[in-house]
């Protein structure tokens, strides 16, 4: 076994019990790296005009649709329903009797754009109601007058579902934000579909709960934009996905009348329940619906009780072998209070170092070197029963030389900072240039060979060598098989996509994954969903759609492929 020189210091009180492996430190604390547990992520500042053709990276939008454009007596009515229009209704279509102030198009550009830059709308309308009624209202109108509509929440959402494609009213959820219900007995909590994730977790926290998710983009994502993407995150491994832990949706239908669908919610017919089997889980359509269904208004949810004691570890692994290695050892011996398996390799971390100011909590070079980086974290109620345990972990993987180094939290502060390398990686890649996206479901065992080939065949294409695609970064959640790549380009531009897409959707089918672990479709991967679903789902799904949205004016263009028009008998 080589040599492990770096000793072990000042170890924090509840370390200080038991030997730790002279390779796992204390990790570093620096100022820079606190996690991001506040990281509200801006609004696309205004940039530039607007142009009259949709931007999204590649071809495959359909055309605008015959939906009807926007004239001055549509603002009127929806200035009618709204109890602040003031607050609620920004647009940049004029008035004709001074009755509303128009705004520019740049105030507009924070709803029309998305996170990434790459998806950018244009449309003229944005509406913030306050309330259930008033979404009622809203939508009962664009579907009498066949008037398109984009819900979005947080806009944080990787797939482009959340941004307009042409002129599309926008429908924020922002100004519904408010806790409506918490059982401290059971645990389950009921809020506003614009509740902030972060906002719920700060609520819960001093009552001893938390959210059952947790994602980088926490500090401005909605719930009801977590609910409608099936957000899946840095917890899911321990919690489970929302269709587990969600028990009622409220939601505004795009119908004549705005029904407003209430299952499995408090007060209503049969309330908020863990077990309730009378007839089809409607709510569970909702999940991942992207809103292509209803607006979801409210939502019912299960908590689990704070965690009071929470270790993290980053070790480094020298190759994916290794990573997978560690990954069924972990399992093996932390049963139950393991809640986080996280990796990311040796591109990514750089990329966050350089990127973030953070400092590498490694020192030295490990005989067999780095390449791949695994956080482990352990949630539980019993500090001592859980660093035992991990420290016996730690021990074991080091004396099989399937590790070749670690750092392990000492306090809150470092716990922040491990994290950090690992949530801070999106950001890190915007940072660098304009990022392609895939997140992507398979075995583990199949995962980085697909990063590989892409290096491969970027390579290959002499886009690497030009410059065009300045890093491939393979990060994810190890845990529940789901990988993310994040290609960054010197720019958003159709060769470049062209050499990705559809390749990377067939090699995931090649390794029967699926082409959305946990960020959706959106506009991005719409045309794309036969790689992992087959044309009968297809039909059933675009049956369901049409079914609660008949006049299909809820989130066009997106989600799934255009209905084929029935072919004509002989
Ligand atoms: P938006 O982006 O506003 O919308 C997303 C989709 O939901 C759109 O299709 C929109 O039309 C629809 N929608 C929004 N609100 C409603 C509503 N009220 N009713 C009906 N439909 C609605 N995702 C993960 O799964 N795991 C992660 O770990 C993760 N980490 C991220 C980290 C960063 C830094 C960023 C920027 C994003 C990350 N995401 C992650 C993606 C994104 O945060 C999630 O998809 C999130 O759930 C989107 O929520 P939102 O409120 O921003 O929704
Ligand atoms: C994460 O796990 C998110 O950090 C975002 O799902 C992944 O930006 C990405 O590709
Ligand atoms: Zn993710």
């Amino acid at each position: 076994m080589p040599a492990r020189s770096t000793a072990l210091a000042g170890l924090a009180r509840r370390q200080a019990a038991r030997q730790l492996p002279a390779a796992i430190r204390p990790a570093f604390t620096t100022a820079a790296t606190a996690r991001p547990s506040s990281s509200s992520l801006s609004r696309a500042a205004p940039l530039r005009a607007f142009s009259s053709t949709p931007r999204r990276a590649g071809g495959n939008v359909p055309a605008r649709a015959d939906y009807k454009k926007l004239t001055a007596a549509d603002v009127e009515a929806f200035k009618s329903f709204l109890s602040t229009p003031a607050s609620s209704l920004f647009t940049t279509i004029a008035s004709p009797d001074g009755s509303w102030t128009p705004v520019n198009e740049d105030d507009l550009i924070g709803y029309n754009k998305d996170w990434m830059d790459k998806y950018v709308g244009h449309s003229q309308l944005l509406l913030k109601p306050k309330s259930t009624e008033e979404v009622s209202k809203i939508m009962a109108y664009c579907y009498k007058e066949r008037i398109a509509v984009v819900p979005q929440g947080g806009n944080t959402g990787l797939v482009g579902g959340g941004t307009p494609v042409y002129d599309e009213v926008i429908l924020s959820t922002e100004a519904m934000k408010e806790v409506r219900h918490f059982d401290e007995v059971s645990g389950i909590l009921t809020a506003d579909g614009g509740a902030i994730l972060e906002s719920l977790s700060n609520y819960l926290h001093p009552k001893g709960y938390m959210m059952p998710l947790d994602l980088g983009a926490k500090g401005s994502c909605h719930i009801a934009g977590n609910i409608s993407t099936n957000a899946g995150g840095l917890r899911l491994l321990r919690y489970g996905s929302l269709h587990g832990t969600v028990l009622g949706i409220e939601a505004v239908l795009p119908d004549e009348k705005g029904t407003i669908l209430s299952v499995g919610m408090p007060g209503g017919r049969g309330g908020a329940l863990r077990k309730d089997n009378t007839g089809y889980d409607l709510k569970q359509l909702f999940i991942g619906a992207e809103g292509t269904l209803g607006i979801v208004t409210g939502v019912s949810i299960m908590t689990p009780r704070l965690s009071s004691a929470v270790n993290v570890a980053v070790l480094s692994v020298p190759d994916f072998k290794g990573v997978q290695k560690v990954f069924q050892e972990t399992r093996g011996h932390l049963g139950e209070i393991l809640s986080a398996f996280e990796f990311w390799d040796q591109e990514g971390l750089e990329l966050v170092l350089h990127h973030t100011g953070q400092k590498t909590p490694f020192e030295g070079e490990p005989e067999g070197g780095r390449a791949f980086y695994v956080l482990i974290e352990t949630s539980g109620s019993n500090n001592d029963h859980d660093s035992e345990k991990l420290g016996s972990l730690l021990e074991h993987l080091l004396e099989s030389e399937v590790i070749a180094d670690g750092v392990l939290a000492q306090d809150e502060t470092q716990v922040a900072s491990l994290w950090s390398l690992r949530e801070s990686m999106p950001e890190a890649a915007g940072k660098l240039g304009k990022v392609y996206k895939y997140d992507l479901s398979m075995p583990v065992k199949d995962m980085y060979s697909l990063v590989e080939e892409a290096r491969v065949r970027f390579e290959e294409h002499g886009l690497i060598k030009d410059g065009s695609i300045k890093s491939v970064v393979g990060y994810g959640h190890i845990g529940d098989g789901n990988l993310h790549i994040n290609i960054v380009a010197d720019r958003w531009d159709e060769k470049i996509e062209k050499t990705i897409e559809p390749w990377i959707y067939e090699a995931t089918a090649a390794r029967s994954g699926s082409i959305s672990a946990e960020h959706g479709l959106g506009v991005m991967k719409a045309p794309y969903v036969g790689y992992s679903k087959s044309d009968e789902s297809i039909d059933v799904m675009q049956a369901i759609r049409k079914l609660f949205d008949p006049r299909g004016i809820l989130s066009p263009y997106k989600y799934l492929p255009p209905v084929k028009e029935p072919q004509a008998a002989n």
